[in-house]
């Protein structure tokens, strides 16, 4: 390409070009990359047109066939609201000006209860397997600016957000970050950090905890929940700590695991209780309770949240639940009028069963009332045609949830794991073991000691339940075969400790028969860990890769083969986030003309012509695109 813009350009054609010329035409250089791009982007699209979508977990082709309509504002009155700058006033310009501390007294002097929207992160990682790309979000995003000026924030970042975007969207989770932020300054973000497991799935040394919190917050995020998945305090405070002090706002956060009311469950009153006492004592700006299955029952919920706002009265109180059972409406409620400054809700067509509870009907029942969140549902409607029409496109990832699951209160399997389990069970065509996963789920469950299940704890439990299944084994079989069996990595890797200490400690004889010569942690993991030589690591990415930011250091440092097989994809593709989802998920129709905007003001006009026949000698077919009037082929190999 370099040799085809040099022997193009007027000034070389014209003869006048000696050896100031490539110095002297920067434009050169940007017609060269532009024109890269655009080949990388063809192979994309050859590779589509002829093989079908290779984006994992996709299951045939969008229900929605158009772009996206972008819904116009209006007020009650039907004046239309001024969407062309982001609005300027939210709960963040007090994190901004006067900082966390500050932010949790304005919250506590507040009279309502207010919203946390989830709908940019655990609502599509409960519904879309997370699959929402960011060009989804930013279209949204000025508008949400406004319709959501006074939540107490959107979460739209960490959980399975980092790993899902490089993995499976070829999207750089930092960018997403930072771009969302230019769109929406107002609103505080919020993000969920797994402790000392960062993003990841385990441990991680501290020093990069505490690296990625500090890029976390340079890069847009205000509020971070930080749980643990055993609740083990240890490794909560690492988490704690790097937010801290990195000056973020600190959620420090319980998960809710059980039944609190029912006295033979194992995590009672006391328990949480005793716990919200260590999350404080970390010096933690707001307290979080995080209901991941949704078995926070309401009356559960009033005596726990009252508790702590008598004992707390100073204290921010935020809960996170799902709507599994169909109950999240009626918990929230529950928790919003015992006192809590925040609870979570999804806007109303990404919500119901796996996600948030809908925050209209949230809305709808505290109107009027003392903990009126103050937010508008007639703008909420108008968004939220957006998110009905972005279900569609995303039709491919959806699970087939047909109704509540009450039966969550004995398997205890959180949102977004549940919604794939069923999802995996249907594609299995299981319906008969799907029955038999959640009752072996729930045995799995009692056999590691009843612990708290929610990532990465969940995925031990859900695999030693598929192990049970898979192989026929009774909960008494794996007890009195333990020594012999090949338990799954998960579970071995729970025992060893690498995911911290379980409350009660291992069920024993079965955590040694397992491990047999495998080590015992019995502190937690960062305290094994070697610390990570930031600039050793830098130098080695920097040797393969050229220039290396910070970001591309805590992606790597988090995910060092997702990162490398992004980068990877990348090199060969080019950036994916400059086309629309429904040509990242589908292939055109012959002659449908589309646009793509490399960057600003250099759009491609794009037509799908022809797929050749297939090649009998070579295994390929020619791909014929036409880009901006020129006719190009691209050669791509028939997986079929
Ligand atoms: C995550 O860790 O991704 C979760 O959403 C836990 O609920
Ligand atoms: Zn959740």
């Amino acid at each position: 390409p370099f040799l085809v813009s040099l022997l193009t350009h007027p000034t070389f054609i014209e003869g006048t070009c000696w050896t100031t010329f490539i110095d002297d035409t920067p434009a050169l250089f940007s017609l060269i990359s532009s024109q890269n791009r655009a080949q990388k982007l063809l192979s994309y699209l050859g590779d589509l047109a002829v093989n079908g979508s290779s984006i994992k977990g996709q299951i045939g082709e969008p229900k929605l066939k158009d772009l996206i309509n972008i819904p116009t504002l209006t007020t009650r009155d039907g004046q239309k609201i001024d969407v062309s700058e982001p609005c300027k006033t939210g709960w963040r310009n007090i994190i901004v000006e006067e900082g966390p501390e500050a932010f949790a007294k304005a919250v506590r002097a507040n009279k309502g209860c207010l919203i946390m929207d989830t709908t940019w992160r655990d609502a599509h990682q409960s519904l879309l397997a997370t699959r929402v790309r960011t060009v989804d979000l930013l279209n949204i995003a000025t508008e949400t600016s406004h319709v959501f000026s006074n939540a107490w924030a959107l979460e739209c970042w960490g959980g399975a957000t980092f790993d899902v975007a490089m993995r499976f969207l070829y999207e750089d989770p930092w960018d997403r970050l930072r771009k969302m932020r230019k769109a929406v300054p107002n609103i505080p973000f919020q993000m969920l950090l797994r402790g000392a497991n960062g993003v990841a799935y385990s441990s991680l040394p501290d020093n990069a905890i505490e690296h990625f919190c500090e890029q976390a917050k340079k890069n847009g995020v205000d509020i971070f929940r930080v749980f643990d998945a055993l609740n083990d305090v240890e490794q909560l405070e690492v988490g704690v700590k790097a937010v801290l002090k990195a000056g973020g706002v600190a959620e420090g956060t319980m998960c809710y695991s059980g039944d609190m009311l029912n006295p033979k469950k194992k995590y009672n009153f006391e328990y949480y209780m005793e716990l919200a006492e260590k999350i404080v004592k970390m010096g933690a700006h707001v307290l979080g309770i995080k209901d991941m299955a949704g078995v926070l029952k309401p009356r559960a919920a009033t005596k726990l949240i009252g508790a702590l706002r008598a004992k707390y009265p100073d204290l921010p109180i935020h809960v996170h639940t799902h709507d599994s059972a169909g109950t999240g409406v009626a918990s929230m409620v529950a928790c919003a009028e015992a006192g809590a400054d925040a609870v979570d809700a999804a806007i109303d067509s990404m919500s119901g069963m796996t996600s948030q509870p809908s925050v209209g009907a949230i809305l709808a029942s505290l109107e009027g009332g003392p903990c009126d969140p103050g937010l508008d549902h007639h703008t909420i409607v108008q968004l939220d045609n957006y998110w009905a029409q972005l279900r569609l496109l995303y039709s491919p990832f959806e699970a087939g949830l047909t109704g509540p699951d009450p039966e969550v209160y004995e398997h205890e399997i959180p949102g977004g794991q549940l919604t794939n389990l069923i999802f995996q069970a249907s594609q299995q065509g299981l319906g008969e073991k799907w029955a038999l996963t959640k009752k072996a789920y729930e045995q799995a469950n009692d056999l590691l000691g009843d612990i708290v299940k929610v990532t990465p704890t969940s995925k031990v439990v859900g695999d030693l339940a598929q192990f049970m299944v898979s192989n026929n084994l009774s909960y008494d079989d794996v007890l009195t075969k333990a020594e012999q069996l090949d338990f799954p990595s998960s579970v071995l890797e729970f025992f060893e400790g690498l995911m911290g200490q379980p409350y009660g400690g291992f069920p024993e004889p079965l955590r040694t028969q397992a491990l047999r010569e495998r080590r015992k942690m019995d502190k937690r993991p960062g305290l094994y860990l070697e610390p990570i030589d930031f600039a050793a690591t830098k130098q080695t990415l920097t040797e393969k890769y050229g220039k290396v930011s910070e970001t591309d250091l805590a992606s790597y440092i988090m995910y060092p083969k997702v990162f490398e097989d992004y980068k990877k994809f990348t090199e060969k593709y080019g950036d994916m986030s400059v086309l629309a989802t429904r040509y990242f998920l589908s292939r055109p129709e012959i002659g449908e003309e589309f646009h793509v905007e490399l960057e600003k003001g250099k759009v491609l006009i794009l037509k799908l012509l022809a797929v050749g026949p297939l090649s009998e000698q070579t295994g390929q077919r020619e791909v014929f695109y036409e880009i901006n009037g020129e006719v190009r082929v691209v050669t791509i190999d028939d997986q079929h």
